[in-house]
């Protein structure tokens, strides 16, 4: 098999394995935040990817798939639980969320993080192109980069981090946090979604490692030659805006989502889509929409919440508990406010076709997007790119990394209990006029930073590093 001019690196694959009709194992491509957005830059060039097949054990050799070559990673059942249940999501993924729940720190955890990173890097140097491009995603593979460079000094080495990057008080818990900020300084290009992002990286850079940071810049020492540059800016990741509002001019679609409307019992549609994630502040949304039908604000006649929560990280004990709370909340909510004719709370723990969530974002009056913490947050893009008719109003969280780019949006804190029973107060009120001018501001920018061009930004700043490179 030849090797890839550009390798992405992820924890997954794009692909699930699943039986075909014959009982043969076959690849069906997956849905998901990370593919749908470089399912894009990835058809348009000689790539291969290199991530984990998505079943415990599974050691199969590389494939093409779509035009890409697909390279899986065995993991055991044992690096599951202590790479990427404990230490992706039991310790880095609370800390850089701010610890809305706490990390834990394990030293077994992160010998096996060091140990998975390498076979990740190892596969990626083994299918890059000399002098190629490797592109690394995310928080679970952040010593990738340095291990990669000294397996493959050739090649130009991007990381993209679609998650916050802590304030530095927070960071520097961290009982390895030298390594991490050494393992992503490998890179030559580092992403963040948001300015702030970045800004917090710099300054974890200067207070541990000492290294000068100058405007977008890190420059780091090295013992054989001069100093490295390294990029580090912010990149806010986006969706493929042109497709969402395709699926939504279906006639199939449209229907569906005008039958969504007529089920409903009551007046106004709110939705909530999240992975159920204690990050996502599905309880605090539920604590608001509760008390407004506590006070008499709302009925279920004016209003009901479809609150979509996909199934997430069930092996994590801080989901199994989250799930056990938002439960009983809905249905305490339901029993107190429903009626035989009204459903105060739809909640669907279940994941749905594409085709269904955009009949819902269509069918919905109001958006909620409440995170504590979110690095982006892309449904509240997808919400905006399907309003075609400049209809419907986003309530939107200040911290998502979103509500940089879609301040028009009507913005909250979702900590802030009463200051969010007011927002959906004025959401559900909101003329049309005043929807529109919101929703036109709000898709111009959607429209006009795609995940195109996100892609195409990364890439083009490795090629200018690859190019100061060459010439130095
Ligand atoms: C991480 C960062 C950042 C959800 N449920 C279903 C479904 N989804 C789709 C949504 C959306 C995606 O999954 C979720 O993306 P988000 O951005 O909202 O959140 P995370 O999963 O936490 O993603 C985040 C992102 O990476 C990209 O950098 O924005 O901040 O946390 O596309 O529509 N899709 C389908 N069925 C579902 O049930 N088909």
């Amino acid at each position: 098999m030849s090797r890839a001019d550009l390798v992405v690196v992820a924890n997954r694959l794009p692909v699930d394995r699943v039986e075909g009709p014959d009982g043969e194992p076959t690849w069906r491509r997956s849905p998901g935040g990370l593919v749908t957005a470089l399912e894009q830059v990835m058809q348009n060039l000689d790539g291969a990817w290199v991530g984990w097949g998505g079943k415990p054990d599974l050691d199969v050799e590389p494939f093409e798939f779509d035009g890409t070559v697909l390279v899986p990673v065995p993991l055991s059942r044992d690096d599951l639980r202590d790479y990427y249940e404990g230490f992706s999501n039991g310790t880095i993924w609370p800390l850089y969320h701010d610890v809305i729940a706490a990390p834990v720190y394990k030293r077994s955890w992160w010998d096996a993080y060091v140990r998975v990173n390498r076979r990740f890097a190892e596969a990626a140097a083994k299918h890059v192109q000399d002098g190629g491009f490797v592109w690394v995603q995310d928080y679970q593979l952040q010593l990738v980069p340095q291990m990669l460079r000294e397996l493959r000094p050739d090649v130009t080495i991007g990381y993209f981090h679609h998650i916050p990057f802590p304030a530095y008080s927070l960071f520097a818990q961290l009982p390895w946090r030298r390594q991490v900020l050494e393992g992503l300084l490998g890179a030559d290009v580092i992403g963040f979604q948001r300015v702030e992002d970045a800004g917090n990286f710099q300054r974890s850079i200067r207070r541990l490692l000492h290294y000068p940071t100058k405007g977008e810049t890190v420059t780091v020492p090295t013992i054989e030659d001069a100093a490295r540059t390294v990029i580090s800016r912010s990149y806010p990741i986006s969706i493929d805006a042109n497709h969402f509002l395709e699926l939504a001019q279906r006639p199939d679609i449209i229907a569906r989502a005008q039958s969504i409307r007529e089920q409903l019992g009551a007046e106004k549609l709110m939705l909530g889509v999240d992975r159920l994630d204690y990050t996502k502040g599905i309880r605090h949304r539920l604590k608001a929409y509760g008390e407004m039908l506590a006070d008499g604000r709302i009925t279920g006649k004016d209003a009901t919440l479809v609150q979509i929560a996909s199934p997430s990280r069930p092996g994590v004990e801080a989901y199994q508990e989250l799930r056990d709370e938002i439960e009983m909340s809905v249905a305490r909510i339901n029993g107190d406010y429903s009626t035989v004719e009204t459903t105060a709370i739809r909640y669907l723990h279940q994941g749905y076709p594409r085709e269904e969530m955009v009949a819902l974002y269509l069918a919905a009056d109001v958006m909620l997007v409440t995170a504590l913490r979110d690095g982006m947050n892309l449904v509240a893009k997808e919400y905006v790119a399907v309003r075609a008719d400049n209809t419907g109003v986003l309530v939107l969280s200040e911290f998502a990394g979103a509500a940089d780019e879609l301040g028009s949006a009507l913005l909250v804190n979702p900590h802030d209990i009463e200051g969010t029973k007011d927002i959906l107060s004025r959401s559900l009120q909101m003329p049309v006029a005043e929807q529109a001018r919101r929703m036109k501001t709000m898709r111009k920018k959607v429209f006009d930073n795609d995940v195109v061009k996100w892609g195409q930004r990364f890439l083009d700043d490795m090629e200018t590093s690859r190019a100061r490179r060459n010439d130095a």
